[in-house]
């Protein structure tokens, strides 16, 4: 039922995350200004809240008294998507800073991030991280469902409430949420999507209250997860650490007396979006030389290093590359107050400060590398402007980077090396594949994709593209609200993309 260009239309719908859309600072004359978040979450959902006169349950950034203080209007000047969300819209969960030291950096990104991402030893346990985790998912419970209230009093009769949580911050939430609900009867959908890997039972086992997580999101009438193999991790978790019955084929767990549908939901883009920016930003890079593109979160999970290590391995397994190619690497900051995050950049400031240094020449060096964000329109021209993007993570949930290069090849094409274990992985099949672990097989790689024909390039970023505008991030929208099985599910014609 699906067509390009079709917006579904959502219900009603509390969005729920981690944080808000946009971040709070101090303007010119002392009161809090909304800077809209660009990412391509937010960008895709804010409209769902701001069309269907939703709200949205997030923490705003700010602790104490100045939690308080009321949300501001967005700037008249604001035309991200998240600006169509009014303050009434906008249901803030208050947050101390000690607890949320240890929910989001202890138990979030210290214990989750890292065993989700199946790397257990960088994973630290400990239970006052987790008291403060299962105390903030009720603080969001409780918000959402005076959130729900209000949606409830707002629409007709026989309207159904859509609440969507969004990711692993939020684990414990969705079984909170429903017991507060049947408890004053009110009726609600309840979806959940995690945006990072659902790791295999013998990984997930290792979290010591591991069969608590698995309740919480059993709450959920849908779970979506990227790929089908998450999916399947988790119904196989739900059947071997809870006995649950399950039905592994059509991905159905029961529990209670419902069944709790799993669905493989790979989250798209705003092709149209990049494609246009692409298309319109001014050229950055001249000359001659071939750029290796890299862009990613500093974080541990994206393989900056490996790749970096072998982009050295490069040049002396093909020294005719030396003065030819660079590698171009974005890493944003990410988590700087993690003391392992800090470690991560120091590793990387040496590696970049000692391969530059033993092979540079006054007009050529081999890393160039930006610690910081740059604006959207600058990432569509770097994205086009590069003969390579090397996407080489060492698990990444979906990878949202190897598709913008994609809608961004609107010359010239270059040519994509992705890793497959990112999500993106499972579908973006005439990508060039490596092992990010085997710096030997990623550097193969890139001679290969540095040498290759025109033809060749044409012709895989060509289905590449195709692929990604249909299943774009309204295809993805869309594929949730049919997950969902709300009724009276109509698509609009609005054109979107
Ligand atoms: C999580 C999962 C999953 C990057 N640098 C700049 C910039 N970006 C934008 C990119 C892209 C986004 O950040 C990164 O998205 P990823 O998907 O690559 O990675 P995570 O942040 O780890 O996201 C991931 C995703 O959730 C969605 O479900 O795919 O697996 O880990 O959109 O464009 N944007 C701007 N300047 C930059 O310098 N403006």
């Amino acid at each position: 039922p699906f067509q390009k260009h079709v917006k579904p239309k959502f219900p009603p719908t509390v969005v729920v995350s981690n944080r808000l859309p946009f971040v709070l600072k101090r303007g010119p004359n002392g009161n809090w200004q909304r800077h809209s978040s660009a990412g391509g979450l937010v960008t895709a959902v804010a409209p769902v809240v701001a069309d269907s006169g939703g709200l949205w349950v997030g923490w705003s950034g700010l602790f104490g008294k100045e939690a308080e203080e009321p949300i501001p209007e967005a700037d008249p000047e604001d035309n991200t998507p998240t600006a169509g969300i009014t303050s009434a819209q906008i249901f803030p969960v208050s947050l101390e800073r000690d607890e949320f030291e240890y929910y989001y950096n202890g138990c979030c990104n210290g214990t989750f991030w890292p065993l989700f991402h199946s790397m257990p030893d960088r994973a630290a346990f400990k239970h006052e991280h987790y008291d403060a985790y299962v105390e903030v998912n009720n603080k969001f419970a409780e918000k959402v469902m005076s959130a729900v209230r209000l949606l409830k009093q707002r629409s007709d009769e026989d309207e159904e409430i859509l609440v969507w949580i969004h990711d692993y911050h939020l684990m414990l939430a969705p079984s909170m949420i429903r017991e507060l609900a049947e408890a004053e009867d009110i009726h609600i959908k309840l979806g959940f999507f995690l945006h990072i890997p659902f790791p295999p039972w013998d990984i997930f086992r290792i979290f010591p209250r591991s069969a608590d997580i698995l309740l919480g999101l059993l709450g959920c009438g849908m779970l979506g997860f990227h790929v089908e193999d998450y999916c399947k991790n988790f119904v196989d978790c739900c059947r071997r650490l809870l006995g649950c019955r399950v039905d592994s084929t059509h991905l159905l767990v029961e529990h209670g007396f419902r069944t709790v549908r799993v669905r493989p939901l790979p989250i798209g883009i705003p092709f149209k979006r990049f494609e246009q920016l692409a298309l319109e930003a001014p050229r950055v890079m001249g000359g001659t030389q071939k750029v290796v593109l890299g862009v990613d979160r500093l974080d541990y999970t994206k393989g900056i290093v490996e790749r970096v290590k072998a982009f050295e391995l490069l040049f002396e397994k093909y020294p005719k590359y030396i003065g030819q190619v660079s590698l171009l690497q974005v890493a944003v900051p990410s988590r700087t107050d993690v003391k392992e995050y800090q470690d991560l950049k120091n590793e990387l400031d040496q590696l970049i400060g000692r391969i530059n240094g033993k092979f540079s020449s006054p007009s050529w060096s081999p890393i160039r590398y930006i610690f910081g964000s740059i604006s959207q329109s600058q990432l569509a021209a770097f994205y086009r402007d590069s003969a390579v993007a090397l996407v080489t993570p060492l698990r990444d949930g979906m990878n949202l980077v190897a598709k913008e290069y994609v809608a961004c090849q609107v010359h010239d094409p270059g040519v994509l090396i992705l890793s497959p274990f990112a999500g993106a992985g499972e579908t973006m099949h005439e990508a060039l594949t490596c092992n990010p672990y085997e710096k030997e097989d990623v550097c193969d790689a890139l001679d290969r994709a540095l040498s290759m024909s025109e033809d060749e390039r044409v012709m895989r970023m060509m289905h590449l593209r195709r692929r990604e505008e249909v299943n774009n991030v309204d295809f993805w929208l869309y594929s949730f609200l049919r997950g969902m099985e709300l009724h009276n599910l109509e698509p609009t014609d609005d054109d979107g993309s």
